[in-house]
């Protein structure tokens, strides 16, 4: 873009590049949505009940077999406004659907792909078409997750596999042939479902001894997709940096600088299963989305919908706890930056050393702070006893409430230097997190 334009027949400063980033950085908070054939089995499978998402591999079944699922697959309780409604309400702005996870199955209405939710199941309704308007009508991103892997495309190299399984092993793999068609599919979902915020790529494939980017040719992958949607934002998943990184099961100790988004499940698995006994705690994913947010980075939650098309109980549960706090605390996630601080993250131990003989990190776990500017939200996980005190202030504060309070009345506070200590009430206003927000000007 140049840095003037004629406007009138004068000379203007050109506009700015629309900022790609503003409505991820802003949203802090994404549903990450896995579902597909595998939740029909629900991990349960001949004697075993620890199946996944990875299922076909695990079971080790040919194409022929897993596509009896797709007979079976008839998600009657399936409701995109739902669905969009429960992820609004917990304060979720975006919202990443498997339109092809590595079983090839595709649940949009594909003509490259044909076993897909339209014509190879009973159910015949394209779910991208009314999950894309549903989220377009509520103001959500609709995002798209697409694997690398396709375990029923002869194409497909068997030996990129961890395993080096294959449903439909071709002896002589085309990689040119496999590309071609991941490109096909890719233009029809950026073609036929309006806007899409993020194409979010996935590696079922070990690509063992391959460098991933060149076998995919990725940036051929992620330049046809700006080619199509210059907004749409790519990841870091196939095999080449793309526009944002994507930690997965884990907050990074240290923020990483550039955009970033944690992937996390709600429980042990990416999809429904009928025996996951490990769910997480509303208090833990509330203070992992309050982690993430203190680090500048995004936090993309994860719900395996059940075969029906409803979501699992314990997901709603959750979700309905996530929506009761940000219905009071949203302000000090959405659209907010990093902390002011960082001390309050804890440091590392000058003596500990991990199996890696890395200083090992010593975390706090007192407060978290997001900033917007005139504002710091301090994210109190540990309610003190009468007063908080905060080092460090840059600027002077000129009020302090708790989000809590729908009268937001100011809290006595006294500022000497760069020391804020704020008088609490004796009771936290949550159990989760009290957020306090301290008014500050430049001094
Ligand atoms: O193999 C996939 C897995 O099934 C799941 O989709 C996760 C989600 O980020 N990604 C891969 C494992 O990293």
């Amino acid at each position: 873009m140049g840095t003037e334009v004629i406007v009138n027949g004068e000379s203007a400063p050109a506009p700015a590049e629309p900022d790609r980033f503003a409505w991820f950085d802003a949203a802090r908070f994404g549903l990450f949505i896995h579902w597909g054939l595998y939740a029909i089995p629900a991990g349960e499978w001949k004697g075993r009940t620890d199946h996944g998402e990875w299922f076909m591999l695990e079971a080790k079944m040919s194409v022929a077999e897993y596509a009896l699922f797709a007979d079976q697959f008839n998600p009657v309780r399936f409701d995109a406004e739902e669905w969009v409604r429960v992820a609004k309400d917990a304060g979720m702005r975006y919202m990443v659907v498997t339109a092809k996870h590595h079983d090839g199955f595709a649940l949009w209405d594909s003509a490259e792909n044909p076993f897909n939710i339209v014509r190879a199941t009973p159910f015949k309704r394209d779910v991208f078409k009314e999950l894309s308007d549903a989220c377009r009508e509520a103001g959500l991103k609709f995002c798209v997750y697409y694997s690398d892997t396709d375990w029923r495309d002869p194409n497909f190299p068997a030996e990129y596999n961890p395993s080096h399984f294959h449903g439909n092993p071709s002896p002589t793999p085309d990689m040119d042939a496999y590309l071609a068609s991941v490109k096909a599919q890719l233009r029809e979902l950026l073609t036929n479902y309006g806007e899409i915020g993020i194409v979010w790529f996935d590696y079922g494939a070990g690509f063992v001894g391959y460098d991933l980017g060149t076998a995919m040719k990725g940036q051929e992958i992620v330049d046809l997709i700006h080619s199509l949607q210059p907004n749409c934002l790519v990841n870091n998943r196939v095999g080449v940096p793309g526009d944002y990184g994507t930690p997965e099961q884990e907050i990074p100790t240290d923020a990483p600088r550039t955009p970033w988004e944690t992937c996390m499940t709600m429980s042990r698995h990416w999809c429904h299963t009928t025996h996951d006994p490990a769910w997480k705690s509303a208090e833990s994913l509330i203070r992992n989305l309050i982690e993430i947010a203190s680090k500048g980075g995004n936090y993309l939650l994860n719900n395996g919908p059940r075969a029906d098309g409803a979501f699992p109980p314990e997901s709603l549960e959750r979700l309905a706890a996530i929506a009761d706090w940000m219905r009071i605390n949203s302000e000090a996630i959405h659209g907010t930056g990093p902390t002011a601080f960082g001390a309050e993250m804890g440091e590392y131990s000058p003596t500990e050393k991990d199996a890696n003989g890395k200083p090992v990190f010593v975390a706090r776990r007192e407060w978290r702070c997001t900033t917007k500017p005139g504002r710091l939200y301090l994210h109190l996980l540990e309610w003190p006893q009468s007063e908080f005190v905060l080092s460090d202030v840059k600027g002077t504060v000129t009020r302090g409430y708790l989000l809590a309070d729908p009268e937001r009345s100011s809290l006595p506070l006294m500022q000497n230097g760069g020391t804020v200590t704020v008088r609490l009430p004796a009771l936290a206003p949550s159990p989760i997190a009290s957020v306090l927000c301290l008014e500050t000007k430049p001094l």
